[in-house]
């Protein structure tokens, strides 16, 4: 199904330096006002975070290791063993447990990463390897989801994991609103299931809300190319894998926290 997508507003220019050390010679990543030399080097980032959700560092250096540049942008986790660094590449099957595993080649469903863990990872940083202007990544805001729902509603709504976790089921809101005086929206049709009719007429309103939804897309298009997602914030999803274009390849890594 053809779809119109929005466009990315949210774009940091990269020149290739490292941006630790050089925050002065990028002109195109100062919001307005200028940084004093106290000021953490990558508190743009973070600024552009707060406001959008997201943000997108183009071509920033593309023959680094990726973990030398996530270093400079935030603390890296690793969510199971070896999985600090995650290659995604798109599949036409994979094991059962995995959205390329359910949705092949498809548009990947609206979710939050690792929606089914106690505390999702805050930060999603996707970078790319090879990629296409038309193959981009889709951001929903959660803004817009909780205004549409109602927070109260969100709160009171108990999801589980699909399968138990250490042999128990964990009861899951799908919003949390004081985690350290942050808010935490979760979404996963496919890693989260209602425990109650409740809950299950709220992830109706929400399926509405998204397929009604026109998604900002920001494609990562270029190596080097960067894309950063509060996950406690958005929604993302993967555009489909039109013919040509298996050969995408991103890598992501979860932060923490940003420096
Ligand atoms: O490839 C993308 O743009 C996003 C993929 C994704 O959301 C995922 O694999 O969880
Ligand atoms: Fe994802």
């Amino acid at each position: 199904m053809p779809r119109s997508w929005g466009k990315s507003s949210t774009t940091l220019k990269g020149s290739g330096k490292p941006l630790s050390s050089d925050i002065a010679a990028h002109p195109a990543m100062k919001l307005k006002g200028s940084l004093s030399d106290q000021e953490r080097p990558m508190s743009e980032l973070a600024k552009k975070l707060e406001i959008s959700g997201y943000a997108l560092l183009t071509r920033y250096r593309p023959e680094a290791d990726i973990l030398a540049v996530v270093h400079e942008i935030g603390v890296p986790i690793e969510p199971w063993e070896g999985g600090l660094v995650q290659l995604l590449k798109p599949r036409k099957d994979g094991t059962p447990n995995t959205y390329s595993g359910n949705f092949g080649l498809e548009q990947f469903p609206f979710h939050s990463d690792l929606a089914h863990w106690l505390r999702p990872p805050r930060y999603i940083l996707l970078r790319c390897q090879v990629g296409f202007e038309d193959t981009p990544t889709l951001l929903l805001d959660g803004r817009n989801l909780i205004q549409r729902i109602s927070r109260p509603t969100l709160s009171r709504t108990v999801y589980r994991p699909r399968r138990p976790r250490a042999g128990a089921h964990t009861l899951l809101r799908l919003l949390e609103t004081e985690i350290d005086g942050e808010e935490l929206l979760r979404w996963d049709e496919l890693f989260l299931q209602p425990t109650n009719r409740f809950a299950t007429d709220t992830g109706h309103t929400i399926g509405n809300f998204i397929k009604s939804y026109r998604p900002l897309a920001v494609a990562l298009s270029r190596p080097g190319d960067i894309l950063i997602i509060d996950n406690w914030r958005m929604l993302h999803a993967r555009s489909p894998i039109v013919a040509g274009r298996e050969g995408r390849i991103i890598q992501r890594v979860y932060l923490g926290e940003l420096n």
